[in-house]
């Protein structure tokens, strides 16, 4: 079997950025057919299963009867995940680093690439987050203010939170 954190970094680009690179289509909610995607990535059923189920952060749903799967969020493509809105807790927390810090104390939090702003629900996995790119650096961001204001949250399958934009006016910087 191919190294499965590296299968599964792969179904991550296909089923949120680029099915076309296996030829294969997500329908508009953001659903491969598992036949396709199998043959198409060049695994077995059962390698899927296994990566859908070891899978740390439960990144990927399959449908019912399995003949679907998607990435439960992180998308770049434009799909509807038929997400509810959810109101969210007081605080959130965004995991970045320092050399982000100046364009987002100007801009606020972009999307950039992707559909939303990822939001954690608690420091621990902030840091995480930002850890993937170095020193990770911490924001609070006054999720239930924003929510009294108007702006949407969401909750997606696997438990991160999601809204368009966080404005720097909502966002407590570290030190
Ligand atoms: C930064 C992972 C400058 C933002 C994680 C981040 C997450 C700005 C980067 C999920 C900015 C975007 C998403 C601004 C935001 N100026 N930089 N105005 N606004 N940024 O990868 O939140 O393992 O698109 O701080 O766990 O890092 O892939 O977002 O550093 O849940 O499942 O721009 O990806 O999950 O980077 O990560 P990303 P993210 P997976």
């Amino acid at each position: 079997m191919r190294n499965r954190t590296k299968t599964s970094k792969f179904l991550s680009l296909i089923l949120r950025h680029r099915p076309q690179e296996i030829g294969i289509t997500l329908d508009q909610h953001g659903w491969a057919k598992v036949e396709e995607l199998l043959k198409g990535a060049e695994i077995s059923m059962e390698e899927l299963e296994e990566i859908v189920a070891a899978d740390e952060k439960q990144r990927y749903s399959f449908n019912e009867d399995k003949t679907r799967i998607r990435a439960n969020q992180g998308h770049s493509i434009p799909v509807d995940l038929e997400l509810d809105e959810k109101e969210p807790p007081e605080f959130l927390y965004h995991g970045t680093i320092g050399k982000f810090l100046a364009s987002i104390r100007e801009q606020g939090l972009q999307k950039q690439k992707r559909q939303y702003v990822h939001l954690s629900k608690d420091v621990e996995t902030a840091v995480k987050v930002g850890q993937r790119r170095g020193k990770p650096m911490v924001l609070q961001i006054a999720a239930g203010r924003m929510r009294t204001d108007g702006y949407v949250f969401y909750l997606s399958d696997n438990g991160v939170w999601l809204t368009k934009e966080v404005p720097a006016s909502y966002i407590k910087f570290p030190g």
